[in-house]
């Protein structure tokens, strides 16, 4: 189990340590995978008590913000494991009573549940990933370069997408989540958007010529050039690659100097058709991004490249509900950050497990943050 496989080099000591206020112990992420699982298969579905009492107050998240994780009296070491494994066991035993495919129960209708904890699960491996990031000399158990990056392509800097009705969202058939439904027209104006995303080339350009702060992770060489450290390595920063964990602001502001702006939701929504999830940087175990460019023949429909995998791309909109939003299966998962401290970020990273992301999938988080797998691509109107 991937989540099992990415603490696999830490010490306990590691993954009780709170490394930044903006992210949890690692031991939260782990009790809080099995508690979640615990909570919707086995007491809502199954019916069964909790098997550790009031335990699954310190892993709520909503209750319990990151900044405060440290210090819950949350279970460690061989105890949380212990519990995962008492929980997964009581999970299959429910899975194999439950009717996931004939049922009127909209929780289990199609194995909705089922879906939505194993997504949840891989989310937080990414979360996880988010963290390890900061871990001086983590050493990944197993790294896999993913599919082949050939062909790398030269092309356009930007690519059109003709005006007209864009459907938007998820259809009710398969599993997504609440916040990517209904499904909608939009009628978008023609409009340009970067054929790739953002490269660290360019961002060094940028920073060169308007200042600011450069992307988190990056220090000075102090021969004019830029180097990065991440799990305690310090590597020069590859002009090739995609610019990662820039903020909102950053972007805008990027995207400003360059005389674009950034897509909406929508646009970028409608620029991802047709792009090949196959062809694509996912699933953690590269644990880089590929050169901009890359992937060349799972290009999108309008013949933009990579946008999926790779980095997350920060969009113009915030996150709002769709009209006619319900919450589903819990308004805790999106409705309660609707509204516009939220900015949405789409398309998934080189960290977003390959089951997680589609191209109406919809993340979000603080314009200011950057300890996300966060990038971008800009727009223009046509
Ligand atoms: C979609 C990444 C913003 O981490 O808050 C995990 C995913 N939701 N557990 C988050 C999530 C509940 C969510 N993001
Ligand atoms: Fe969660």
């Amino acid at each position: 189990m991937r989540t099992l496989l990415l603490i696999e080099p830490l010490s306990e000591e590691q993954l009780n340590r709170v490394y930044t206020p903006i992210l949890s112990p690692l031991a939260w992420d782990l009790g809080h995978i099995a508690n979640f699982e615990e909570l919707w298969l086995v007491q809502r579905v199954g019916d069964r008590d909790p098997l550790r009492g009031e335990l699954g107050r310190f892993y709520d998240a909503i209750e319990n913000p990151r900044s405060i994780r440290g210090e819950l009296p949350i279970l460690k070491g061989a105890d949380c494991v212990a519990y995962m494994d008492q929980v997964r066991e009581r999970t299959l035993d429910v899975l194999d009573g439950a009717d996931l495919d004939g049922s009127e129960d909209p929780l289990l209708r199609d194995g909705f549940v089922y879906e939505m904890l194993l997504a949840h699960e891989h989310q937080h491996n990414e979360t996880m990933l988010q963290l390890l990031q900061m871990v001086d000399g983590y050493e990944p158990v197993e790294r896999d370069t993913g599919p082949a990056t050939e062909p790398v392509s030269d092309g356009p800097e930007m690519v059109a997408v003709a005006a007209g009705e864009h459907e938007i969202g998820a259809g009710a058939e398969g599993f997504a989540y609440d916040n990517e439904r209904p499904r909608h027209t939009r009628e978008l104006d023609a409009f340009w958007i970067d054929r790739t995303p953002v490269t660290n080339a360019a961002f060094a350009e940028f920073l060169a010529d308007a200042g600011g702060d450069p992307p988190m992770y990056w220090e000075r060489d102090g021969a004019g050039g830029w180097v990065s450290t991440r799990m305690g390595r310090t590597e020069p920063v590859d002009p090739r690659l995609p610019v990662i964990h820039v903020s909102w602001h950053q972007a805008d502001a990027f995207a400003r100097w360059a005389g674009k702006r950034l897509p909406t939701e929508f646009e970028w929504e409608a620029a991802a058709r047709g792009a090949d999830p196959d062809r694509a940087n996912l699933d953690q175990l590269g644990f880089g991004c590929a050169p901009a460019g890359a992937y060349a023949d799972g290009c999108a429909e309008c013949g933009a490249l990579q946008m999926i995998g790779d980095v997350w791309e920060w969009t113009a909109s915030d996150f709002l509900g769709y009209p006619g939003f319900e919450p589903f299966p819990y308004p805790e998962y999106s409705q309660v950050f609707f509204g516009d401290e939220y900015k949405v970020l789409r398309g998934g990273a080189w960290a977003t497990r390959r089951d997680v992301i589609r191209t109406s999938f919809r993340n979000w988080d603080y314009a200011k943050r950057s300890q996300i797998f966060s990038g971008f691509r800009c727009a223009g109107d046509a």
